[in-house]
């Protein structure tokens, strides 16, 4: 039998303290099919339909709300704790047999504890689910404190859980990093006045811009960016360079790409129309001057004006390329630029730097350092 992490109050707060702390389910596990499957039966069985839309629209909210939610305000409370105690029943034997951690998440913990970081599990989920899955990872020792949703009054978007979370901690609030993927979480975390990374794992990033640190996995994060956190700087910041194509400037697409950029939580740092000569033209694909499609390429982009622009923001180059779609937009996803707007592989609607090393070079050849703006008010660049 395991100990219990501790759960009295810490010992008072040094300003030195530092801590994670981490939702579980979609951070720790992915567990949402299994959390989908146990509330459609026990919906089904009193006549109410739960759909993946509802259930996504109820992600990270606490048991009581979502059965409120689905079935009315006005059912009794003891039946409220029996639709709970039947759905995580069924959620527990299904998840039961497929506990496996989402990448990078051991490695964190462990490094976590090395560099000297406290631990907590603040989640909405019962303690019984906690201990089932923790201890199936043998994580549950490592943590300091376990906060379950039914420890406070108010969960999830309320800040209860996470504020609980530092008191047992002994760590001040602004000391505090909370890993989420649910946009209520998020919410709970900046009201606690906590510093949060977002992970991509089940819900989009533009939906979870409220966060300091969007990212798609836990597998890069390290150290330096934690600590970068706490001190408000983020060591994912990048910039790439983008061109809106001939084909779109000639349909009037300019201002809807964007838009699209933007929404994905990218800043404009720069922006200009210009008419590419051949030279920069060659000069800017000469990466691909050996290719069969050079000349077109090089006709092509210099045939109209078009634009260029510099965004910046976390991870941009990815984001950017899979905001772009496949290099041929008839392989491109649905929802991508290319997929919706490209015409064929080479009248794509849009360029996107392919590396840091890449944007650098282009950024340079399109713009002069005084060119390019920024929006980070301490250092004024
Ligand atoms: P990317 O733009 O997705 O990074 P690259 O392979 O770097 O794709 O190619 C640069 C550009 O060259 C493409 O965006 C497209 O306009 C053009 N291109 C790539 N492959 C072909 C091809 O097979 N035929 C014609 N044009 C091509
Ligand atoms: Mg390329």
């Amino acid at each position: 039998m395991e100990s219990n992490p501790q759960t009295s109050v810490g010992t008072g707060k040094t300003s030195s303290e530092k801590a994670v702390i981490w939702d579980m389910d979609g951070i720790i596990v992915d567990s949402a099919q299994h959390h989908l499957k146990g509330w459609q039966i026990v919906f089904q069985k009193r006549g109410a339909n739960y759909t993946e839309e509802d259930f996504w629209r109820n992600t990270g909210k606490r048991s009581d709300t979502i059965v409120k939610n689905i079935l009315g305000e006005k059912i009794s409370s003891d039946e409220i704790m029996d639709i709970i105690r039947e759905k995580d029943e069924t959620f527990r034997q299904l998840m039961g047999k497929d506990i496996k951690a989402l990448p990078g998440v051991l490695e964190l913990i462990t490094s976590l504890k090395e560099h000297g970081f406290k631990i907590a599990i603040a989640s909405s989920a019962p303690i019984e689910n906690i201990r089932l899955i923790t201890q199936s990872l043998k994580i549950y020792n490592r943590f300091d404190a376990i906060i379950s949703g039914w420890e406070v009054t108010k969960g999830k978007p309320n800040p209860q859980t996470f504020l609980l979370a530092a008191e047992k901690l002994g760590v001040e609030a602004k000391n505090c990093i909370v890993i989420e993927d649910a946009i209520s979480g998020v919410t709970a975390s900046k009201k606690a006045g906590m510093s949060c990374i977002a992970v991509t794992n089940t819900t989009p990033r533009e939906e979870l811009q409220e966060a300091d640190l969007v990212i798609n996995t836990l597998e890069k994060i390290t150290i330096d960016d934690l600590e970068n956190l706490l001190h408000q700087r983020s060591s994912y910041m990048e910039k790439s360079l983008v061109l809106i194509k001939p084909d779109a400037m000639q349909r009037g697409l300019a201002g809807t790409i964007i838009a699209h950029l933007e929404k994905q939580g990218l800043k404009l740092v720069a922006v200009k129309v210009l008419h590419l000569n051949k030279a920069l033209a060659r000069r800017h694909y000469a990466v691909h001057k050996d290719k069969p499609f050079f000349n077109g390429l090089v006709d092509y982009i210099s045939s109209v004006p078009i634009v260029a622009a510099v965004f910046e923001g976390e991870e941009a180059i990815a984001v950017i390329r899979k905001t772009m779609g496949a290099t041929d937009p008839a392989k491109a996803e649905a929802g991508t630029i290319r997929h919706d707007f490209g015409v064929d592989i080479e009248h794509n609607s849009v360029h996107g730097s392919d590396s840091i090393e890449t944007a650098e070079k282009e950024i340079k050849l399109f713009f002069t350092e005084d060119e390019i703006f920024g929006y980070h008010p301490e250092t004024g660049t």
